[in-house]
């Protein structure tokens, strides 16, 4: 098993369920991760550890997801210059749109780059943590340019297949 690259923080063990689409999406580039949860709020320290050591652990890029007022992201930029992909969660009320508001609006100079709401956003996470290694990693670039490869023909297939139903 390989080192992991990518580091998946959770805010809470119930982020799993959608931040397993980022897991799905590594799983099938074939890059290696961790995932863990560690909260801003809860378990502060543990969230700060978490960002500090992770470039000596040999993360390169780390994805963090949280719900409601989601500090988490912007608590891994604060403490490690590794790019930090945030995943805004939709809690029980306002749909995520708080946890993507807290997650966005970073001040200048720690920037976090911000994914779509829940499921989406979890995927992207993955994908956009892979083509940030895949500038280092041709093998990965190449998987990447296969699959946008398989998404336009699948809607050229989506295409004729909705002519055809005319
Ligand atoms: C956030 O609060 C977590 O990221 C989670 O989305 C939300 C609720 O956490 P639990 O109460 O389910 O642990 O910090």
């Amino acid at each position: 098993m390989s080192r992991p690259v990518v580091g998946i923080v959770m805010g809470s063990d119930s982020d799993l369920p959608v931040m397993r689409e980022t897991a799905a999406v590594l799983q099938r580039l074939d890059v290696p991760f961790e995932i863990t949860v560690a909260s801003a709020h809860r378990s502060p320290e543990r969230a700060a550890e978490y960002a500090r050591t992770a470039a000596a652990r040999g993360l390169r890029v780390i994805v963090a997801a949280a719900g409601g007022a989601a500090h988490l992201a912007g608590v891994m930029a604060a403490h490690t210059t590794l790019p930090v992909v945030g995943v805004p969660l939709a809690g029980p009320t306002l749909g995520g749109l708080d946890a993507l508001l807290s997650t966005a609006q970073m001040p200048p100079g720690v920037p976090v780059g911000t994914m779509a709401i829940g499921g989406w956003g979890a995927q992207n996470a993955g994908w956009f943590a892979a083509q940030v290694l895949a500038l280092s990693d041709p093998a990965l670039a190449s998987r990447l340019q296969e699959h946008k490869a398989a998404m336009a023909r699948a809607v050229e297939d989506k295409a004729r297949r909705v002519t055809e139903a005319l």
